[in-house]
């Protein structure tokens, strides 16, 4: 099996060269703008979107993969039904970013076939081999999530090869960084305003420590970042229409990100279950993701075992001036 997901990662390898040149490429690609297509989620589709999943899927097709499900699909497609891994890909997470020439990525999910296609994508997240992120910023880089450690190839544009750059990656356990939309914070549960607060408190807060905040709006440079230098990452369920279970998609984001997270040390989680406990009931299902340094991730939990219901107004008196949290 492991011989076998080598070879979907070489594949993956070979077409992220291809699409990092196209990303890099820009307007001058001649494909920026929308593509007058709408993904599964409802996404306005760009151009670039369409073009890095045709790239991903023909390169899937050259490996031992019996399906993939892609962001940019409804279903899954079956490619050798008697392959033994099924892949599940975002092609270009966060393409919307690329007109400000900020990072944006491919993330991949590598799982054995189980009994049938279908029910493979329904499995847990620690039925995972395998995970990834290939980052199209500064440099292109590879995360790589295999052999329960996490490791960095940074491509040689010189010979279009991916070279090692980084071993056992290891998350910090604490964190003085903390990443969220804050613009959402009126629409968010009392636990994550409690967390969020308490972190804004600072040295005089229950923390006891300031805090630096960040937010990208490209899930692979968040990620990147807290591996290199720490941090917690929320995206959490809000109550935003359609934000109920949060924005981002279980199969090819929350999953394999979680892996890389807790492979390198460090924790993801819905607020109250580990993310790879958690089974996909459709497709693209979409899930809460806090991620990043472990003591961090513990402390959004507990604040979420204490905290119900999850919508709470901001005049509830746990949350109101004097009360749990402020
Ligand atoms: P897409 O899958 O539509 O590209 O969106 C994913 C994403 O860009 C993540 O990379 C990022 O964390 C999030 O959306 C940002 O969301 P928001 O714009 O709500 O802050």
């Amino acid at each position: 099996m492991r011989a076998a997901t080598v070879v979907v990662i070489e594949a993956l390898a070979l077409a992220a060269v291809e699409l990092s040149r196209t990303v890099a490429a820009g307007s001058l690609a001649g494909i920026g703008g929308e593509s007058g297509g709408i993904n599964p989620d409802g996404d306005r589709q760009r151009t670039i979107d369409i073009v890095a999943d045709r790239l991903m899927r023909e390169a899937l097709r050259t490996a031992p993969v019996a399906a993939v499900l892609s962001e940019e699909a409804e279903l899954p497609e079956t490619l050798d039904a008697d392959a033994p891994l099924c892949v599940a890909i975002d092609p270009l997470d966060g393409s919307a970013n690329l007109e400000n020439n900020i990072s944006v990525g491919t993330i991949f999910s590598i799982r054995p076939k189980a009994h049938d296609i279908i029910s493979t994508f329904f499995e847990p997240g620690t039925a995972q081999c395998a995970a990834g992120c290939f980052i199209y910023g500064p440099q292109t880089i590879l995360v790589l999530a295999l052999d329960q450690c996490v490791d960095c190839f940074t491509l040689d544009p010189r010979t279009n090869e991916f070279v090692l750059s980084a071993c056992d990656l290891r998350v910090s356990q604490d964190t003085s960084e903390f990443a969220i939309n804050a613009s959402n914070r009126r629409h968010w549960s009392g636990a994550v305003r409690g967390f969020i607060d308490q972190c804004l408190a600072g040295v005089d807060g229950e923390r006891g420590q300031d805090f630096n905040m960040r937010w990208i709006g490209s899930l692979v440079a968040e990620a990147y970042r807290i591996l290199i230098r720490g941090g917690v990452f929320l995206y959490p369920a809000d109550a935003r229409q359609g934000y109920r279970e949060g924005r981002l998609r279980l199969l090819y984001e929350a999953h394999p990100i979680a892996l890389i997270m807790e492979w390198a040390g460090g924790a993801a989680s819905d607020g109250r279950t580990r993310i790879l406990e958690l089974s996909a009931r459709t497709p693209h299902q979409r899930v809460p993701l806090i991620m990043g340094s472990t003591r961090a991730v513990r402390d959004v939990d507990a604040i979420h075992q204490k905290v119900e219901p999850l919508f709470e107004s901001s005049d509830a008196p746990l949350f109101a001036r004097r009360g749990l949290f402020r």
